[in-house]
Parts: C-alpha cells; sequence; structure tokens
C-alpha cells in the first residue's frame, strides 16, 4: 500500500513537475515570441517601409520613393561588386559639373537613379551630383517628391574595390512651384526646380545612404530613428540588421584628410594637435586616426564606434570639399536622428539655407561631444 501510496505520489509530482516544465517552456516561448516581436531585426526592408506608412510617418508616395531607391541601390551594388569583371573601372572621359573627372560608375549609377527615381511616377525634381541642373520628372503620376542624391560617392576609390556608397535626401516638393511643362519656358522650368531642391536639411522627410563594402548596408531614417538594413543576395532583399542605431556620445577616432593640414586656420590645427594628446581628457590616451577617403564608409564607421569624420575649408578651399544639398544635408539628418551631430564647425548644417545647388560646406559630424569640443575652437 505504502510503495503504491509512494509511487503514486512520485507519479504525480513528476507529472506536476512535467506540467511546470511544460508552462514554463511555453511561458518562455511566448516570451520569446513577444521579444521577437518587439524587436524588428531581421524585418525585410520592403515591409519595414509598409510599417512605417502604417505608422504615418511616411505616405504610400514616399514609400514607393523609397522601395525605388532599395533597388537602385541593389543594382548599384551589383555593378560595383562586378566593376574590374565587366570592364566598369576607369574613367568616362567626361567631366562633371564640379570639374571632377567623372568615373565609368559615376555616369552609370546616375543613370541607374535617375531612371529608377523617373520611373517611379512619384518624384517631380530630381538633382544629382552628376547633373549640372536638377531635372523636372514629366513621367509624375503623383507625390511630387523632391530626391537629391550623390548616385556614387567616394569615386576616387572605386578602382581599388574600396568602400563607396549612394547618398539622398527627400523633400516633399513646393506645391507652389510645380514646373508647368506646357506654359512655362525651359528656363522657368529650371528655376522652379532649383526652388524646390535648394532648401534647408531641416526640411528633409528622409534620407539616407547604402554602403558598397565586404557587406552592402543600406541606412535610413524617415524622422523616427535610425535602421540598418544589410543586403541578403540570397533572397535579394535588404533584411534589418541595425535598429534604432544611437552614435555613442563620444569616441576617440578622428577621421581627416590630414594632408591638407597646413592649408587649415589656426583653430583647427590646434584643435588636430589636442587629438594627439588626449582630446578633450588632456594627457589620456591620444585618438587613432582612421580614413578611408569615402564619405560614407567613413561615416558609417563614425555612427557605429563614435568619433569625428571631418573635411574642413582650408586655404585652398574655403568652403572644403563636400556637397551641402546631396552630401552633408542627409548625412547630418542621419546623425541627428541617431543623437550626434552635423556641423559646419560654428552651427547645424540642417539650417543652412543653400543659394546653389552644387554649392559647398566645411563639414563635421558624428559624436554629439566630439563635435562640441571641435566648436569651441572654432568660434
Ligand atoms: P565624391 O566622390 O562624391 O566626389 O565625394 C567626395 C569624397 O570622395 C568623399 O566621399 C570623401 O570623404 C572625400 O571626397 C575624400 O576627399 P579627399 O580625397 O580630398 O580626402
Amino acid at each position: 500500500m505504502m510503495m503504491k501510496s509512494t509511487t503514486a505520489f512520485v507519479q504525480k509530482t513528476s507529472a506536476l513537475k512535467r506540467s511546470n516544465n511544460k508552462k514554463a517552456a511555453s511561458t518562455k516561448r511566448a516570451a520569446a515570441v513577444r521579444v521577437s516581436a518587439a524587436s524588428e531585426i531581421g524585418t525585410p526592408f520592403s515591409t519595414w517601409v509598409l510599417q512605417q506608412e502604417m505608422k504615418d510617418n511616411i505616405d504610400n508616395e514616399h514609400a514607393i520613393v523609397l522601395q525605388s531607391i532599395s533597388v537602385a541601390c541593389k543594382q548599384i551594388a551589383s555593378l560595383v561588386q562586378r566593376a574590374g569583371l565587366a570592364g566598369m573601372t576607369g574613367l568616362a572621359g567626361d567631366t562633371n559639373v564640379q570639374g571632377e573627372d567623372q568615373k565609368k560608375l559615376d555616369v552609370i549609377s546616375n543613370d541607374v537613379f535617375c531612371d529608377t527615381l523617373r520611373l517611379s511616377g512619384r518624384t517631380g525634381v530630381i538633382a544629382s551630383e552628376e547633373e549640372d541642373v536638377p531635372v523636372a520628372v514629366e513621367e509624375t503620376y503623383g507625390g511630387n517628391y523632391v530626391c537629391v542624391f550623390d548616385p556614387l560617392d567616394g569615386s576616387s576609390n572605386i578602382d581599388a574595390a574600396v568602400s563607396t556608397g549612394s547618398i539622398w535626401g527627400i523633400y516633399a516638393g513646393d506645391s507652389q512651384c510645380v514646373p508647368d511643362f506646357n506654359s512655362e519656358s525651359p528656363a522657368e522650368v529650371e528655376a522652379k526646380c532649383v526652388q524646390n531642391v535648394c532648401q534647408p536639411g531641416e526640411n528633409l522627410v528622409s534620407a539616407g545612404y547604402c554602403m558598397y563594402s565586404s557587406s552592402t548596408i543600406l541606412v535610413i531614417s524617415v524622422g523616427d530613428g535610425v535602421y540598418g538594413f544589410t543586403l541578403d543576395s540570397a533572397v535579394g532583399e535588404f533584411i534589418m540588421t541595425h535598429e534604432r542605431i544611437q552614435i555613442p556620445k563620444s569616441g576617440k577616432i578622428y577621421s581627416f584628410n590630414e594632408g591638407n593640414y597646413d592649408m587649415w586656420a589656426p583653430g583647427l590645427k590646434k584643435y588636430m594637435d589636442s587629438l594627439k594628446t588626449g582630446g578633450k581628457e588632456t594627457g589620456s590616451k591620444p585618438y587613432s586616426a582612421r580614413y578611408i577617403g569615402s564619405l560614407v564608409g567613413d561615416f558609417h564607421r563614425t555612427m557605429l564606434y563614435g568619433g569625428i569624420y571631418g573635411y574642413p575649408g582650408d586655404s585652398k578651399n574655403p568652403n572644403g570639399k563636400l556637397r551641402l544639398l546631396y552630401e552633408c544635408a542627409p548625412m547630418s539628418f542621419l546623425a541627428e536622428q541617431a543623437g550626434g551631430a552635423g556641423s559646419d564647425g560654428t552651427g547645424r548644417v540642417l539650417k543652412i539655407n543653400p543659394e546653389k545647388v552644387h554649392q559647398r560646406v566645411p563639414f563635421f559630424t558624428g559624436s554629439s561631444e566630439e563635435v562640441a569640443y571641435l566648436e569651441s575652437f572654432m568660434k
């Protein structure tokens, strides 16, 4: 009897234990599901874009423009990867409006971006680093979004297969300023296009870049945090790998072309010298220098590791080298959305009102404390 009741008791408790374990396991699974539901890592880009629309961060027209840009980036990623194999390295034989020798891939990437944006039917005006003037899109079915872009940044690195990238910014079109092809002269249409694109960065409704490197990574913000998507070539889709990126508040990495040091202003030279003795914590370990020579590559590393990237003005180029509209403003939008900063040395780049489409500005971006420290030498 005793035995029987003990066995029964043991069986009962182990059954109880089993069911408790089962319950515990299912609670854990439920928790895991909840966690995975909370974390968006693994979300395909196209799904994320639809989710932004459901959150009213963007409208359907804007969603279509973003999807189109992701397609253009996939095409450029494949072109860049095959450049050496397909004879697409070297010069195209022309110069762009900046007087720079165009690389073959500069021209091809520009065509890819222009065609994809035009055929999306949702852009009204597009402006590119490789186009002299902004172009009014005739195939617009709606949306009138304005897209400014650098189709292939860091072109000096292409032939060496070092990181390059595409950069873009999107503005809402100026409804008072829609070009009318029927009644307006080409000059009037062009003037309206320039007015549409020459908007301060704080008017941006979204911005992003795509880095072509050991991985192809698309980084974007629609004004509600910064997200990163890595191209999974097996499925041909960008998959979320970086969620709500936050730039570390400070970081001991600087990224400047110090070859221009002698042409810099005394304040900037003093700043650069201070980094070699620990910067704001004098006597601490010196900053490390990292410079790929491609804004997208240097910016992406700065987003993840912290530190500062800078392209100052100097005695030869008082406004530096980088273009406000399609390099500095989009990157400043992303930096600020990630808790960092984008400055011209004295104030926010996003506040600057562009006077010309290809206007250059001195540019400093990265960790908020590092940019503030630099600015303290520039005022
Ligand atoms: P483009 O390649 O689009 O003209 O961009 C300018 C750029 O290549 C940046 O990507 C880079 O940070 C910088 O110029 C490098 O300039 P430098 O060779 O003078 O250091």
